[in-house]
């Protein structure tokens, strides 16, 4: 009970009104630890969000939550101004009783609170196609919805985050140190890694030359952080704004797909399950097509089935990495779990490779559909 201790002398430092009830741990990030927390003031369930932010991972919490707090106060106001529900289509950020956006408690762990929204689910793995729709659509209106928000005021967060030439650097680097001394356990998928230099720099390439723009992105666009409406099941909320910073569109559209369309979980220990579903490539295509498709440009639409197998690539080389490091950076359940979730990342690689050009004709299918 050790945590919500914590979690009790963190919320101390807000003024949230009525007293705490409860607390309940959250299990879907592999990054901060999150509570929901239960308040009752004058017979009123209140509910709040309550995050232990991961500082290893976020070495610097000031530019993280100034990029949070200017992310979250724009849409709030852009939704609000568009005759939405900023109270569900957002997330809001708490402050603490001395006005700060986050608070660091005696051990120099540090804290922030969010509304918990209500008539909402996660989804972990898609069952069928309209809710992967659904989830495209929801990320394309974040990316119009952020379209004129002012990008040089936005903080890198974590320097470098889907610059997968260094990615490809560090993954190097962890493989010649070795600190875990597990490098043996995975010959094969490092061999698989290193015959795919060359696909690393070919995004951060055409950046380079000017060929891709740079937009506000998300950068970590799973399907859990989407909140889906119980009753609608639309997309209305998105969340973990951690990693919102200057980016690729291809980075959102690809990392959406390395994890939603796979046909297995991101942790599957048996690999023949892995596979890229094309109907879920199909689905999630027609709608980020269709809410953010006029936004794009004819390069980050001939580039949207690479950057499948590229973050996909990425991912793999990240969670070896962290293996082969000794699980220093994703929360991990047991001590082979970044190897196993490294081979799952490997085979959808493998798979996106084949089905590439039906990949492309679905593609090319909804961008003259949409006229783009
Ligand atoms: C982490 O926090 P979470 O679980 O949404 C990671 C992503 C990875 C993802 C892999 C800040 O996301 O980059 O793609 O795990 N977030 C960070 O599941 O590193
Ligand atoms: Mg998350």
């Amino acid at each position: 009970m050790s945590d919500f201790q914590d979690v009790r002398s963190a919320l101390a430092a807000y003024d949230l009104g009525g007293s705490f009830t409860g607390c309940e741990k959250l299990t879907d990030g592999h990054i901060h630890s999150t509570y929901r927390v239960d308040f009752e003031d004058g017979g009123e369930k209140k509910h709040y969000l309550l995050q232990n932010v991961n500082t290893y991972v976020f070495k610097d919490i000031e530019k993280l939550m100034k990029n949070v707090r200017g992310v979250t106060e724009y849409l709030g106001r852009v939704i609000a101004g568009n005759g939405g529900d900023p109270g569900r289509e957002c997330l809001k950020l708490f402050y603490t009783k001395d006005g700060s956006s986050y608070y660091t408690d005696d051990s120099g762990s540090c804290w922030r609170c969010y509304n918990y929204i209500d008539g909402i689910h996660t989804v972990q793995q898609i069952e069928n196609s309209e809710v992967f729709y659904n989830a495209a659509k929801a990320f394309g209106t974040f990316r119009c919805l952020l379209a004129d928000y002012p990008i040089d005021s936005l903080e890198e967060t974590i320097p470098d985050f889907h610059n997968t030439v260094s990615r490809f650097a560090d993954f190097r680097k962890a493989l010649s140190d070795n600190l875990s001394g597990r490098a043996q356990n995975a010959v094969k998928e490092t061999k698989f890694i290193l015959a795919r230099e060359s696909d690393c720099s070919v995004l951060v390439d055409l950046l380079e030359k000017g060929e891709l723009p740079l937009t506000v992105t998300h950068n970590d666009t799973k399907l859990n952080n989407v909140l889906f409406d119980d009753e609608t099941n639309e997309g209305i909320c998105i969340v973990d704004l951690d990693t919102v910073m200057p980016g690729l569109s291809l980075y959102d559209f690809g990392d959406s797909i390395r994890f939603g369309a796979n046909t297995a979980a991101e942790d599957e220990k048996d690999v023949s399950k892995v596979s890229l579903s094309l109907e879920l490539f199909d689905a999630y295509t027609k709608g980020y097509l269709e809410a953010a498709g006029e936004s794009l440009t004819a390069k980050e639409i001939e580039y949207l089935p690479f950057s499948a197998k590229l973050m996909t690539l990425e991912c793999g080389m990240r969670f070896l990495g962290d293996y082969f490091n000794g699980d220093v950076y994703f929360h991990t359940e047991y001590p082979e779990h970044n190897l196993v979730r490294a081979r799952t990342q490997l085979a959808l690689v493998a798979d996106i490779e084949k089905k590439t050009d039906e990949m492309k004709a679905i593609v090319e299918k909804y961008r003259r559909e949409f006229s783009l």
